[in-house]
Order: C-alpha cells, then sequence, then structure tokens
C-alpha cells in the first residue's frame, strides 16, 4: 500500500461523514448493533430526539475575508439562512484583508465582551487567534471553526469543506494527465499562514513525492497571493517568467484561481500553461469555456455555511460539545458525526470541467 493509500484507508475509517445510511435508523431507540450510532455519548446517554435547538441565541460569522470575497458572502448567506430559520440572530464581522489576523483576534475579542452565543470563524493562521478564542469559550461562547482550522484545542468543532484527500487528489491527478506526467509546476496559494490551504499543500506534496507516476513532475515553487487578486495575478506573471518551463500551475484558493486565469486568458501561455485548483463555476466559467483551464474543484460554500451554522446552534443548544463521536442532525435531516478532534466534513468536493460547469451557479 502506497503511502496515498495508506492515508486515504486512515482518513475514511475515522471521517464517517455524513452518516446517511444510519439516518433512517436513528429516529427512533436503535436495536440493531450493527446500525447503531457509533461512540456517540450524547446519543446513547439522551437517545434520539435530541434537546431542541434553542432560539433566540446569536450566532456571529467571522470570514477568512469580508468584502471582497463572494466565496464567502456565499457561506455567510448560508449561515444566516439556517440561523434564521431556526429563530435565532446571525451577525457578521470581519478584515477585508485575509492576512489580517490582529483583525480577526479583534473582532472575537469584541464578540466576546457582546456575550455572543457562538463564534463561527475562518480562522486566517492556526496559532494567532488561540488566546482569544480560548478566553471565548472560557466565558461559555461556542467556537466553530470552518473552511480554515485553528489548533483544535482553540475551537469546540472544525467543519471542514472535504477530506483533505479527497480534494487534493483529483487535483494532482488531472494536472498529471494534463502535462502527461512530466514537467515543472508551481502552486499559487493564499497567505502564507492559511491552515486549509498549507494542509493540502501538504497532501498534494506527499502524493507528489510518493506515487511513482509522479516521479518526473517537479514541484518547483509555491507563490503566496494572500487572497489578493491583484498580488495573485502579478505573482502568476512572475512565476512564468522566472520559470520559462513551467507546465502547470495549481492555485488552491478561489481568489487565486481565478487571477491565474484571467493572467493566462490573455497571455501566450493560455492552454498550454495548464492550471487547476479550488475555484467557484461562476468566476471559473468563461475560463473552462475558453480554453484557459480544463478543470477544477469546489464545494458548495453556502452549504458549508449552512453546516457550519447547524453545527454552531447544535453546540450552543447543547446537543452535542465538540468530543469525537457525538452526533447531530442537520441540513435537511441527515446526522453528522464528530470524527477526531472534533471534525466534521461537508463531503466530496464536485470536479468541474466544460461538461457539467453550467449547472452549477455559484
Ligand atoms: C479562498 C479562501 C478559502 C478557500 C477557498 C477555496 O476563497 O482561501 O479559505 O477555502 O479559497
Amino acid at each position: 500500500m502506497n503511502n496515498f493509500m495508506a492515508r486515504r484507508t486512515v482518513s475514511a475509517l475515522v471521517v464517517i461523514i455524513p452518516l446517511t445510511i444510519l439516518t433512517a435508523a436513528c429516529g427512533s431507540e436503535n436495536k440493531d448493533p450493527e446500525s447503531a450510532v457509533p461512540t456517540n455519548p450524547t446519543t446513547a446517554e439522551r437517545g434520539y430526539p435530541l434537546d431542541p435547538i434553542k432560539k433566540g441565541l446569536t450566532i456571529a460569522f467571522v470570514p477568512k475575508q469580508l468584502g471582497k470575497s463572494l466565496y464567502f458572502a456565499a457561506a455567510s448567506e448560508g449561515g444566516r439562512e439556517v440561523v434564521e430559520k431556526l429563530g435565532s440572530t446571525f451577525k457578521q464581522v470581519g478584515t477585508s484583508d485575509s492576512t489580517d489576523t490582529a483583525g480577526q483576534v479583534k473582532y472575537i475579542n469584541q464578540l466576546t465582551d457582546e456575550g455572543v452565543d457562538a463564534i463561527v470563524v475562518s480562522a486566517q493562521d492556526p496559532d494567532a487567534l488561540c488566546g482569544a478564542l480560548k478566553h471565548a469559550m472560557d466565558k461559555g461562547i461556542r467556537v466553530v471553526t470552518y473552511d480554515s482550522d485553528t489548533r483544535p484545542e482553540c475551537r469546540n468543532a472544525f467543519v471542514s469543506p472535504a477530506d483533505p484527500d479527497q480534494l487534493t487528489f483529483p487535483l494532482i491527478h488531472s494536472l498529471a494527465q494534463q502535462i502527461d506526467y512530466k514537467g515543472d509546476i508551481a502552486i499559487l496559494s493564499a497567505a502564507k499562514s492559511a491552515t486549509n490551504q498549507n494542509n493540502w499543500i501538504k497532501y498534494m506534496k506527499e502524493d507528489l513525492k510518493h506515487d511513482p507516476s509522479y516521479a518526473d513532475i517537479k514541484l518547483i515553487t509555491v507563490a503566496y497571493g494572500d487572497d489578493n487578486a491583484d498580488k495573485s495575478y502579478r505573482l502568476t506573471g512572475s512565476l512564468l517568467k522566472k520559470y520559462p518551463n513551467l507546465k502547470a500551475i495549481i492555485a488552491p484558493t478561489s481568489v487565486g484561481i481565478n487571477a491565474a486565469a484571467q493572467y493566462l486568458s490573455q497571455s501566450p501561455f493560455k492552454g498550454k500553461v495548464k492550471l487547476t485548483g479550488l475555484g467557484t463555476p461562476n468566476t471559473m466559467r468563461e475560463y473552462v469555456k475558453d480554453g484557459t483551464v480544463e478543470s477544477f474543484e469546489l464545494w458548495d460554500p453556502t452549504e458549508l455555511g449552512k453546516l457550519a451554522a447547524w453545527t454552531a446552534e447544535s453546540l450552543a443548544s447543547g446537543q452535542i460539545t465538540g468530543r469525537d463521536g457525538q452526533g447531530f442532525r442537520a441540513m435537511d435531516g441527515q446526522l453528522f458525526v464528530l470524527g477526531t478532534n472534533g471534525v466534521t466534513n461537508l463531503g466530496d468536493p464536485t470536479v468541474f470541467t466544460i461538461k457539467n460547469i453550467d449547472k452549477y451557479n455559484f
């Protein structure tokens, strides 16, 4: 078993989410040990139905970037819809610069002083927010990270968009096919401290290192565009200039891939230097149609925001505390179970190509 397969097997064992198969079995007492909710102290102690979701809560979203990002705007709309439907108040604060960790800390402290019931944050850095978030939790505020995590002890639960293997494997695989399994590639990332991008980069590096079919592909550099469109656009130009043999760019950021696609589509490198990564179909459609990009991925950010809001509501209502194995119902009644370190995954990402891109509108 190669390293990739080993990682994939382990992650398949620990992340069992969403448990759609169990949904039908959980409306009443579960007699069949085979289909019992696995290691779920909350549900085992209390049985179903869980305590009701409380009304009148205040749930505050703190995106990594506010105002400039369609991705986070969509996630917040999903969060708002759920919170308001459940009879609570949604609020949102944040910085427009995805590297402004001091700004994120300031907003978290402000929300703690206000005494909100839950903070839902996409962290710009795994460590920098920890003091402020721990202070919030000490005051009884529930903390959910979504999209980009902190260290596990700095929050109650993390809502991840996808299992990192499920997300990075198709990116590397499709890019390798496009460049005929050989040549120099570069990564155009977001902020240097971003937990989510750094984690995905780690997985991609491991795949490149351990899968023999990628032996002739060389990752020559990782550049950081800070989820700033202008900076990412300029960096794309610099990469092409500095590395004349560059065959492909992977941009695991919705801002980065869009800026790189814009640059490539207007340059002689269009279609020659391949591009993939994570982006929203609405912003990437024209670049798929004009031949700049063959495929890229994403999850629906609105759904991510909804699941993050449900997780916050479940925590703030006392249904879960963030312990591994606890289950809660979200979205359209699906059972979600917290995996190792309180992580829950939204699901598998979608791969967009010319064949399916018109079916998506986000
Ligand atoms: C950008 C942000 C975000 C990431 C998406 C794919 O919008 O960096 O954190 O998840 O890209």
